[in-house]
């Protein structure tokens, strides 16, 4: 059995991004939002040949994949590792070489039958449109984590950090890394992903939520977790209060509310269901110009935020520490991070 540990362990789906510019008249033709991320139907199959002829990249994705390596940009070596399903192709190897390229030790379950997952992303402007076929991704199976020399990872590990999209995928595999985290007074933090998590996905989510020790989102995904939840505001400082008041398995924590919000300042919300303290942070305004797109700003504040966090920074340089990469990463093309690395 492997000696190694990494204090941080990231589970999601492992995406190939096939990223290009769009418009309105493609956004249109496959029922898709400027600023959103969905699940492909039949309709959209033919989008991503649509974006290969128009000269898309192809770039690692995968939300919380970023997240993994954007707090491994920000870590010493050997902290974080992460798990996801890819297929037996080219692109899973891709994945995994990007991954240890930057430092992320992966444990991918590899399904024989499906292709590994991919994300059409077009971009207008600053929005950026996800349309993903999961395929492979969507095998992730508890199994795999159960087995010795994962699950050796999972106890070694100290923070454990799932993405909302998984929930669509493996709530088992989340449940058994939540209850690990709460018997053991270890961190768990759940990002809610995009709108549809709490809109379409309400029950699981609902399942895994008293476990959060961090809970991230933007503020959309804020507002659709009101919305399907009736708490009748879309007010993000309120929503973040009443998320923070939620119930919570392990007492010993009170729960952090991070709500990004673009340009907009970072709200954060920290309390237990009789009291909650709420503080916001500006972020650092980059010139239009410097902004190449915006695919990956959240995951890559997610991963500056958990490097502070497994560094035992206080909030407010844990926030800075997200909102940092997240600027670094809008300058790059796609979910990516500036090599050679900068220092924070
Ligand atoms: C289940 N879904 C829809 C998804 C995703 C996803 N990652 C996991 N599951 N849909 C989009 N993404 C990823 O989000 C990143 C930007 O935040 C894309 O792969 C992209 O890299």
């Amino acid at each position: 059995m492997s000696a190694q540990s990494y204090p941080l362990l990231c589970l999601e789906n492992p995406l190939l991004d096939i990223q290009a510019r769009g418009d309105a008249a493609l956004l249109e033709k496959y029922g898709l939002k400027a600023n959103d991320a969905i699940l492909a139907e039949e309709q959209h199959m033919g989008l991503y040949e649509e974006l290969m002829a128009k000269d898309a990249k192809l770039i690692p994705g995968g939300a919380a994949q970023n997240t993994a390596r954007g707090a491994q940009y920000l870590l010493p070596d050997n902290s974080v590792v992460y798990i996801g399903c890819v297929g037996k192709d080219k692109y899973g190897d891709i994945l995994k070489k990007t991954c240890e390229e930057a430092g992320v030790h992966t444990e991918y379950r590899v399904d024989e039958s499906q292709p590994t997952g991919k994300c059409g992303v077009i971009i207008t402007g600053h929005d950026r449109s996800m349309c993903t076929h999961l395929a492979a991704a969507n095998e992730y199976k508890l199994e795999h984590l159960q087995q010795p020399h994962i699950w050796s990872l999972v106890e070694k590990a100290q923070f454990f950090y799932v993405g909302g999209f998984h929930l669509t995928v493996c709530v088992p595999a989340i449940l058994a890394l939540a209850e690990e985290a709460a018997a053991k007074n270890k961190v768990f933090m759940l990002n809610l992903s995009a709108p549809f998590i709490p809109q379409f996905f309400k029950d699981q989510l609902d399942s895994v939520l008293p476990y959060t020790d961090y809970t991230c989102c933007n503020e959309t995904e804020a507002r659709a977790y009101s919305a399907s939840h009736e708490w009748g505001t879309e007010d993000v400082v309120e929503i973040a209060k009443k998320l923070a008041a939620l119930p919570k398995k392990n007492t010993q924590r009170p729960r952090t509310v991070v709500v990004t919000q673009g340009l907009e300042p970072t709200i954060v919300a920290i309390g237990s269901s009789d009291k909650v303290e709420v503080q916001q942070f500006p972020v650092h305004k980059l010139s239009e110009d410097a902004i190449n797109d915006t695919n990956g700003a959240g995951d890559a504040f997610a991963g500056g935020f958990c490097a502070g966090l497994v560094q035992g920074k206080p909030l407010a340089d844990s926030v800075d520490m997200g909102q940092w990469l997240a600027s670094k990463s809008i300058q790059e093309l796609g979910p990516s991070y500036p090599y050679p690395k900068q220092a924070y």
